[in-house]
């Protein structure tokens, strides 16, 4: 039987879920808790990394070398680049990029290295059943580059240029990590995060205000997606 990683950053992104699954096992390891379940008869392994792109590098390969999980679907909270993207909204990736990444002294763009990729895809299944679950439910559902770096940003002209950089829609912390991860190991992931603020100087308070709902919103649709996948 297939078992499903559902992985956050933080411990807000995660509880809705946990607070969901049957036959609830915690372990320790390597410094985070996972927690074994199952949702709907489905086996998954949830677990929230700490923030930022090295903890979810270390998270996302213990869920899937250490716990044997052979999906990955990661479900938190975003600051919105586009305009058209509103506090509460939902946005799933269909490529990640680390926006933090430069050896452009070498003559290469910004978020490339050697042997790697700018922007690395999503799992195209994954991203059908997310807009089937979308639809059944009457949800929108926004797709876009999702730009992930080790900075909570704050600020419109960082924003304004890692958007026109890479093409993003969205900006976070984590994503790029887990499909690096990912990626490598060939395991089908899936980034889904609901807006939690605009990544401006407002972005701190709204994200206060909003990380809950938000957080929630995302877990919800995540588990609506487990549902759906077939088993
Ligand atoms: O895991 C980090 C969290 C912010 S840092 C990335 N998450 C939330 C997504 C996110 C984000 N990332 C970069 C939402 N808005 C973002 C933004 N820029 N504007 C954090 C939050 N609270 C306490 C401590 N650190």
């Amino acid at each position: 039987m297939s078992k499903i990683a559902i992985m956050g950053a933080m411990p807000e992104e995660v509880a809705p879920i946990v607070a969901k699954l049957d036959d609830l096992k915690e372990t320790v390891y390597a410094a985070n808790t996972y927690y074994e379940g199952s949702y709907k008869g489905q086996e998954v392994v949830v677990a929230y990394s700490k923030i930022g792109k090295v903890f979810a590098t270390l998270t996302a390969t213990m869920l899937i070398e250490k716990f044997g999980c052979d999906r990955l679907l990661f479900s938190g909270v975003a600051g919105a680049i586009s305009d058209d993207l509103k506090i509460g909204d939902l946005i799933i990736a269909d490529g990640l990029c680390q926006h933090d990444l430069d050896i452009t002294a070498f003559g290469h763009p910004f978020g490339y290295v050697p042997e790697g990729e700018v922007c690395i895809p999503t799992d195209i299944t994954l991203r059908n059943i997310a807009k089937e679950v979308a639809e059944g439910k009457g949800l929108i559902l926004k797709e876009g580059i999702i730009a992930t770096g080790d900075q909570f940003v704050a600020n419109s002209e960082r924003k304004e240029w890692i958007g026109e950089t890479f093409k993003a829609s969205a900006l976070e912390m984590e994503g790029a990590s887990v499909a690096v991860v990912c990626n490598a190991l060939d395991i089908p992931f899936f980034i889904l995060r609901a807006i939690s603020d605009s990544a401006d100087m407002d972005a701190s308070f709204n994200f206060d205000e909003f990380l809950e709902s938000s957080a929630k919103i995302s877990a919800d649709f995540i588990l609506s997606m487990v549902d759906t996948i077939e088993r």
